[in-house]
């Protein structure tokens, strides 16, 4: 652990004994994420390839045997929130307690013996960004309720329980992408996930050997249409799945797409998001192939490429994200593209050491030309899952 990650955990853990009156059993920590490519795959049992970042939601915990759940949030102005885990109920909570509270419901709906804790939280992981800080939310309590409660679960089951605590407690459609980027990834390496069977592939991705750098930049905008347009997207791919009669848009394959693509007769909305899917799902494997075989400064074109993908086929960009994009690809960039859900929140940039700065600067000086607020630029190192820190 980091000095300064060891830092929050011991004023998490401090916080947690004002509030509480004693020492937390333990502190946690679960990262958000970056999306390298496969974006809007996941929901289409494709592939993803997220790495972790060095932000993370903590979580100081204790165990609770009476059925008590309390919880408190140091990024959240408030008081501690108690609630009673046998009146846990979906769609009951619109505040931010339903992301946790939500993944105690999911534990005990899958038959977990979880009989209530006292939680205090702080998170660095930017909120409304597009970089999971709900996804860590979601896994760090589940990870401290795996240990305290002796639950055996693996990283994965993790990542389900959450990913049911989101679809259905709080009521948000997402993939299994984020959580289980948060719980299973892995520091100097991206995760290779296939989201049907989630299968997993650590792949060395340390670009600072290499002489290159991943930036992050946060638009610090968020089209309010977003939620109501991620759910359009996923029913849009699952039209396209049954009139091509698979599963899922997975089972396309790449070759074929031309002539599934002419099946679709006049569907012109669900062939965008099919050639997406399918396209989106082949780079993913050629950045794979491409990063196993050391070729890692190739992986640029599929960047840009899968962003252009993302803004005329899928539709989920927007003028800021692409003029990150356009920006840092004018300005020397290997490659970038949105990352996340789309719709505002973050871009990346794969660009060589030595160019961050201009590069930085031309972003800066085109969102102000533009009357943008300034985005917050920062370099993204691949970082570990989720994990106990005290
Ligand atoms: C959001 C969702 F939460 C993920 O599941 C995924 O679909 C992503 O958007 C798009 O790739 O982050």
């Amino acid at each position: 652990m980091s000095e300064s990650s060891a830092a929050v955990a011991g004023a998490v853990a401090e916080r947690f004994e004002e509030l509480y009156g004693s020492a937390p059993d333990g502190v946690w920590a679960a990262p958000g994420r970056v999306n390298l490519i496969g974006e809007h795959t996941d929901y289409n049992d494709g592939f993803v390839m997220p790495f972790a970042l060095p932000h993370t939601a903590v979580a100081a915990v204790s165990r609770r045997d009476d059925g008590v759940l309390r919880l408190h949030s140091a990024d959240i102005d408030g008081p501690v929130v108690e609630l009673t885990v046998d009146d846990l109920a979906p769609g009951s909570d619109k505040r931010w307690t339903a992301y946790p509270a939500g993944v105690v419901w999911a534990l005990r709906e899958a038959g977990h013996a979880v009989t209530g804790a006292d939680v205090h939280l702080a998170s660095t992981v930017p909120a409304g960004a597009g970089l999971s800080s709900s996804a860590a939310l979601e896994v760090v309590i589940a990870l401290a309720l795996n240990d305290l409660y002796g639950l055996g679960l693996r990283g994965w089951q993790l990542a389900r329980l959450s990913q049911r605590a989101e679809n259905v407690y709080v009521g948000a459609p997402v993939g299994i992408m984020d959580q289980t980027a948060s719980a299973c990834c892995e520091a100097g390496h991206a995760l290779f996930l296939d989201t049907r069977d989630l299968s997993q592939r650590q792949i060395p991705f340390d670009l600072a050997a290499e002489g290159m750098r991943l930036l992050v930049v946060d638009t610090r905008v968020k089209h309010s249409h977003s939620e109501g347009e991620y759910g359009k997207r996923r029913e849009g791919c699952e039209k396209g799945a049954a009139l091509l009669g698979v599963d899922a848009l997975r089972d396309v394959p790449y070759d074929d797409l031309d002539a599934a693509l002419a099946r679709l007769g006049d569907e012109e909305e669900v062939r965008r998001l099919v050639r997406h899917v399918v396209t989106e799902d082949h780079r993913v494997e050629r950045v794979v192939s491409l990063l196993e075989s050391g070729d890692t400064r190739a992986i640029g074109p599929l960047l840009i490429e899968g962003h252009t993908s993302l803004r005329d086929d899928f539709r989920v960009s927007c003028p800021e994200l692409d003029l990150v994009v356009d920006t840092a690809v004018t300005a020397g960039a290997l490659g970038a593209r949105m990352t996340g859900g789309g719709f505002g929140g973050s871009a990346i940039v794969l660009t060589e050491e030595q160019d961050v700065p201009s590069i930085t600067k031309a972003i800066e000086e085109a969102f102000a030309a533009a009357g943008l607020k300034t985005p917050r630029v920062f370099e993204a190192v691949p970082s570990a899952g989720a994990r106990r820190v005290r």
